[in-house]
């Protein structure tokens, strides 16, 4: 440790042992934006180098990064700051652009190659004055970089010796928004819409200010407003008026707006007969559609399509794929420099077609075949946001075509707003995943990049977990989903223990005796949901169409794909889904050195060994128990683990304020109740093929089977309705 971090680290003890703890009542309205004072050791040095602000910039962009740092000094240092276009003594703070500013222009700092959105951030001497420049070719990186110096205070980092300087790895970093006009959000948790539609574009709420403020300070840069399951309303000049209010109230923080594009549009709003992407009036309908949604909205990004899936409108209705639907979308974009992100979410019912290999099957022969603006988007794993699968076989097939990552924020499948489960380990599995496609090294973050096939342009989506919920994610820790995956679409690379460091430290209190417990639960916390919902590679067991809680002997849904039992395969004999060349062979959708392994069932992994193998309940697993002991070793964990994160988080009441504490403590005690129902309903059912006892020691369920099996949620949220 050099001398400046040794005395960090003491200032750090210091500080903290005198910090007074009562702290006030906080509702999580202000998430990690929380600019409140600094403990007194900080407080010096962050004073001597924080005494004013000084830009020449006058863009609104500008002003947003000036706002910021003005209220986020103020807040931390409990000093009014001065705000001036010279600089007139040592401890300025300098933000801008060279081509607004000579003064920075003169300091030639190393903005090359950062493109809009990088900054630099570093501690120089000018005649004889010491200050913080924080600079950028544009505006918004300018932005970036204010947010980034504010998290050094919030984070308790030293300001003197900054030399930072950072580029977001990822072209295009969005939220989707699975929002419908009716404000009912699918598969949303933290209450409705914030989209106000019936008072748009009148009324702004400030709110709609305070969104796209939260996701520039991650790097955010685009909302997708509606569905996926999209409604064409959207799309109309009573709705293009509406999203203009939003697209006005976004920009000075760089976040542009997109809307899903119901395929079916020019039929529904056009009056058209087809809406085959070949004939040419339907092209020709996009392209007007195009040209007045820009006229509308002059920044506009672009469609987001969901086609073909699950009822939804596509082209394969007229006898065209995937790519020709695409391209249409795409060349009315490209004059106005729109994208298409079209998804592979894409699977028929047809049970005997291992629904898993659907959208490989249908995407990889269109490999190369799409225009330049168009990317494909890939949800994480190969079925559907499960707590834990492997990584699509997409990621490793499609080397001609850009592919976009889209993760879930929204809890679906992983506890909905109560259940603390943090998901940045989950999606950190998933991007340092080798594909092997280019030989060891080719991970899923390359492959997003653009750095493994060099395709462009790079995109993350991430289905938002936003509502109209004073804390807008429905917890104060689902709030560190929103973060963490903002945190991840800016560098794909991050490590999901820093962020969650990080966030802790923004969101509570920089007291290392708070972050350490509390990082030590957000990195447990995954694995204990995987454990008392889905162990060693299950998938796919809750309830239909709410999907609340376990229902793994569902077995009547609509369609084949849709029923747990076709996920868990659990007969006499065994559990598990035959992925090999002697089942569906699904397995051979990977690269060969990743093929080879998962063929084998003694170099599968436990984590995934149910999803690729059907196992004997006997089968000698490598910790040396029977599958069927090991599986309901792990649901017990499960258990125990929420149990432990609960008594763990109690003992953080002196940290954290009363409000946000209590919410919290409610919702462990809610998540460890809901663990141990799962563990016992997923139990009592599969015993009832394995037909053997429980090991020594493990509970036996609270009630009998055909109980869980009568729980009923009719009014569970999340559902479109
Ligand atoms: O996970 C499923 C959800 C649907 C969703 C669909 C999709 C918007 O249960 O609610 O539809 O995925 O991603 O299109």
């Amino acid at each position: 440790m050099n001398m400046r971090r040794l005395l960090h680290a003491l200032l750090a003890l210091f500080g903290f042992c005198t910090l007074a703890t009562a702290a006030a009542a906080e509702d999580g309205y202000d998430l990690w934006l929380r600019y409140v004072p600094v403990e007194k050791p900080y407080l010096v040095p962050y004073r001597a180098a924080t005494s004013e602000l000084v830009t020449a910039d006058a863009s609104s962009v500008a002003a947003a990064a000036g706002r910021e740092l003005a209220a986020g000094l103020t807040g931390l240092t409990g000093r009014k700051i001065v705000v001036s276009d010279t600089i007139r003594k040592s401890g300025a703070v300098l933000f801008g652009t060279p081509a607004h500013s000579k003064t920075i222009a003169a300091l030639r700092l190393p903005l090359e190659g950062l493109g809009r959105d990088g900054y630099v951030i570093k501690s120089a001497t000018l005649r004889g004055r010491k200050l913080t420049v924080i600079a950028a070719n544009d505006d918004i990186g300018v932005l970036y970089g204010a947010f980034r110096f504010l998290k050094l205070m919030q984070t308790r980092q030293p300001l003197t010796g900054l030399d930072i300087r950072e580029a977001p790895k990822v072209q295009y970093r969005l939220l989707d928004h699975w929002d419908n006009l009716d404000r009912n959000i699918e598969r949303g948790y933290a209450g409705f819409s914030i989209w106000d539609w019936q008072k748009l574009p009148d009324y702004k709420d400030p709110r709609y200010t305070a969104y796209a403020r939260a996701n520039a300070s991650l790097g955010i840069n685009g909302a997708v407003l509606n569905n996926v399951s999209a409604q064409a309303a959207i799309l109309t000049p009573l709705y293009l008026r509406k999203a203009a209010a939003l697209a006005e109230a976004f920009r000075p923080y760089g976040i542009k707006i997109y809307f899903t594009a119901r395929f079916s549009a020019p039929i529904e709003l056009g009056g058209l007969k087809t809406a085959d992407p070949l004939d040419p009036q339907v092209a020709a309908w996009w392209k007007a559609k195009a040209d007045e949604i820009y006229r509308t909205i002059p920044d506009f990004g672009g469609f987001l399509v969901k086609a073909n899936s699950e009822g939804q409108p596509g082209p394969q209705d007229f006898g065209r794929n995937h790519a020709d639907g695409a391209n249409m979308l795409a060349d009315a974009l490209a004059p106005h420099g729109g994208i298409v992100m079209w998804r592979a979410f894409v699977y028929a019912n047809d049970p005997k077609m291992d629904r898993v290999k659907q959208a490989y099957n249908e995407f990889v022969p269109l490999d190369g075949k799409f225009r330049d603006n168009v990317v494909v988007q890939v949800k994480n794993g190969p079925l559907d946001f499960q707590p834990r699968e492997p990584i699509s076989p997409l990621f490793g097939a499609m080397k001609k075509t850009p592919l976009a990552m889209e993760f879930q924020i929204t809890k679906e499948y992983l506890g909905f707003a109560t259940h603390l489960v943090y998901l940045g380990t989950l999606w950190q599995e998933v991007l340092h995943a080798d594909t092997f496609a280019n030989g060891p090294g080719s991970t899923v973050a390359k492959a997003i990049d653009g750095s493994l096939f060099g395709g462009k342009p790079t995109v993350m989506a991430g289905v938002a977990d936003v509502g109209t919920d004073r804390n807008w994610s429905g917890s104060i820790f689902n709030q560190a989903n929103w973060y963490a995956y903002g945190r991840l679409a800016w560098n794909p690379e991050d490590s999901a223990r820093a962020i969650a460091k990080d966030w802790a430290a923004m969101t509570f209190t920089a007291d290392p005796r708070f972050v350490g417990p509390a990082v030590d639960i957000m990195m447990r916390s995954r694995e204990a949901a995987v454990d008392y919902m889905t162990p060693l590679g299950l998938a796919h067991l809750m309830g239909t169409g709410h999907h609340y809680g376990p229902a793994p002997w569902v077995d009547d849904a609509g369609r084949a794909d849709w029923n747990p039992v076709y996920y868990h395969r659990a007969d006499d004999a065994g559990i598990g889904v035959e992925r090999t060349q002697a089942g569906s062979d699904a397995i051979a959708q990977y690269a060969p050195p990743l093929a080879a392994q998962y063929e084998d069932i003694a170099r599968t992994p436990d984590t995934l060994l149910l999803w690729f193998h059907h196992v004997s309940w006997d089968y000698k697993m490598k910790s040396g128990k029977t599958l069927w002991d090991e599986l309901v070793t792990h649901y017990d964990h499960g258990v125990a683990e929420v149990a432990r994160m609960h008594a763990e988080w109690q003992k953080l009441k002196p940290y954290v304020d009363a409000e946000r504490f209590e919410m919290t403590d409610r919702y462990l005690a809610i998540q460890e109740n809901e663990a141990k129902w799962w563990r016992d309903a997923c139990i009592a059912y599969f015993q009832t093929f394995s037909k053997r006892p429980l090991p020594a020691g493990s509970p036996v369920p609270e009630h009998p089977l055909s109980y869980y099996q009568g729980l009923k949620f009719p009014y569970a949220p999340g559902v479109a309705r």
